[in-house]
């Protein structure tokens, strides 16, 4: 017998996802550097499908029918080169390796050119939902040439995870690196959605008085509305617990200095080379950069604050209503922001992504996963040229809504001196984009006067420029 697909790399994630394969009905050739890992996967877990354990590469490739299709999950970066450099001499025109670790977008475009020139195909695919995830369904977005989607589509949607209407959430996303970069932007709404339910819960904690398990339970609540989503759900889980050993809420047991692997300052990275504002992401990023600099925070407790007094327990039913306002309301700017910088990235890579399918499979097995998608799904499917995501009548309807309630709880925090990087970004880069006038008509006169830049008239066509060191008359440049 030979396998239908083969994983070498076995730590959680890749012994998960064979598991997947192999409880689908698939038969699946593991391999992993170390053999030990190969055979503990295959004493543990053997009897949940049909595996065939390979000690060697070249165990492992003679194992897979032809065309070949192996998934490598192994830690992004040099060792996923080494393991491609080991198995590429190995294969044959037609064979697919598939990338499912989270490689950088534009390392999976390197390889997959390099691969093509050999005929192999090769997908770069993003793999969402932790090892929980890989093990039960997760959310994939796989890359790569559009033909490996044909074999291996309906494998991949066999083992992904599902959303709510049944269907899969998994899509050929666009061709050579689209599908890592759209799992980065993922990543990238992930660290601004943790973000602003991190200021939601500061803002309940310190301007509304409530304690961890209170506010566990306004979370909870949320999480029957329009927020219900796996952050919120897992945040009530969070705040509930009690550490053994003291008796605390665990939330004030933990050194509060997040910590991150990359893809979110990434997705700014990127971001700010394709010019795309992605305000409320970049602030998440930062304000985990800001919380692990301890000596800075150590030199800097004693600088002053405001003192305003915290609010009655008559007004913080009131205020954690506001709260949930600004949350969602910030919620659809990093939505927004996020899906601009995937619709930049077709236009710059010629990546034909379609943006609602984006959203529809993040509704299942992924981190964001939320009731919330499949609104942004219905505003693509209903204008698949949508300018902004706030450009959606009913998004614009409920940040109408929302505004007044958000403004408040920002002059709350900023009264209290409770920092809300994430809400504010948001509510700025609402307020600039709807702004009749900004003052980058004063920025370009700046530039203009130092630099002579020249500067477009709102009044006549052309590039202009005043002699701002002579009698200050205007010249067309
Ligand atoms: P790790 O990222 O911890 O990688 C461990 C695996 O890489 C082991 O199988 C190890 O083999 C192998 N490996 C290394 Br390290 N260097 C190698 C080399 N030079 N040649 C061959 N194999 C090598 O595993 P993970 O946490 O399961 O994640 C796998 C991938 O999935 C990563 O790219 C990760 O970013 C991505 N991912 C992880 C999650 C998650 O929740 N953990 C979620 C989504 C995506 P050994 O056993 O012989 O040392």
């Amino acid at each position: 017998t030979s396998a239908q697909i083969g994983v070498t790399g076995l730590a959680v994630m890749g012994s998960n996802l064979a598991r997947n394969f192999a409880r689908n009905g698939y038969t699946v050739a593991v391999h992993n550097r170390s053999a030990a890992k190969t055979h503990a996967l295959v004493e543990e877990h053997g009897h949940e499908g049909d595996f065939i354990a390979a000690e060697t590469a070249k165990e492992f490739v003679q194992a897979l029918e032809r065309p070949r299709r192996l998934v490598v999950m192994v830690k992004a970066g040099g060792p996923t080169d080494a393991v491609i450099e080991e198995f590429a001499p190995l294969l044959e025109p037609g064979d697919m390796i598939i990338d499912g670790g989270n490689a950088h977008f534009a390392d999976t475009r390197r390889r997959e050119a390099a691969l093509r020139e050999q005929g192999i195909l090769f997908v770069g695919a993003g793999i969402s939902g932790g090892e929980e995830g890989a093990l039960n369904g997760p959310s994939i977005m796989p890359g790569g040439p559009a033909e490996s989607y044909d074999s291996l589509g309906p494998m991949l949607e066999k083992i992904s995870a599902k959303a709510a209407d049944g269907s899969p959430c998994v899509t050929h996303v666009g061709p050579d690196g689209a599908g890592h970069f759209v799992k980065m932007v993922h990543n990238g709404i992930e660290y601004a959605d943790m973000q602003l339910i991190g200021e939601a819960y500061q803002l309940l904690r310190d301007v509304a008085g409530y304690s961890p398990a209170q506010i566990a339970e306004i979370f909870r609540t949320w999480n029957t509305g329009r927020l219900d989503s796996y952050l919120i759900e897992i945040t009530a889980e969070v705040l509930a617990h009690v550490d053994a050993a003291t008796g605390k809420p665990f939330v004030d047991v933990v050194v509060d200095q997040a910590e991150q692997k990359g893809t979110g300052r990434w997705t700014v990275q990127i971001a700010l080379d394709l010019g795309v504002p992605v305000s409320g992401i970049a602030e998440a990023v930062f304000a985990r950069s800001l919380s692990g600099h301890a000596a800075l925070r150590d030199a800097s407790r004693s600088l002053a604050g405001p003192k305003a007094a915290p609010l009655s327990a008559a007004e913080a039913g009131a205020f954690a209503d506001r709260v949930e306002q600004a949350l969602y309301a910030s919620k659809i700017v990093s939505y927004t922001q996020g899906f601009h910088e995937i619709d930049a990235a077709r236009g710059e890579y010629d990546w034909d992504i379609d943006l609602g399918k984006v959203a529809s499979i993040w509704r299942g097995g992924c981190i964001i996963r939320a009731a919330f998608l499949d609104r942004i799904r219905a505003a693509y499917d209903a204008r698949p040229d949508l300018p902004s995501l706030l450009s959606d009548e009913t998004f614009a309807q409920e940040i109408a809504a929302a505004q007044d309630d958000w403004r408040e709880v920002i002059v709350a925090a900023t009264r209290q001196g409770v920092p809300t990087p994430g809400f504010a970004a948001a509510l700025a880069y609402y307020d600039a984009l709807r702004a009749e006038r900004l003052p980058a008509a004063l920025t370009q006169g700046q530039r203009d006067f130092f630099g002579a830049h020249t500067y477009r008239r709102v009044d006549r066509e052309g590039s202009f420029h005043t002699l701002w060191g002579g009698d200050r008359s205007e010249v067309e440049a």
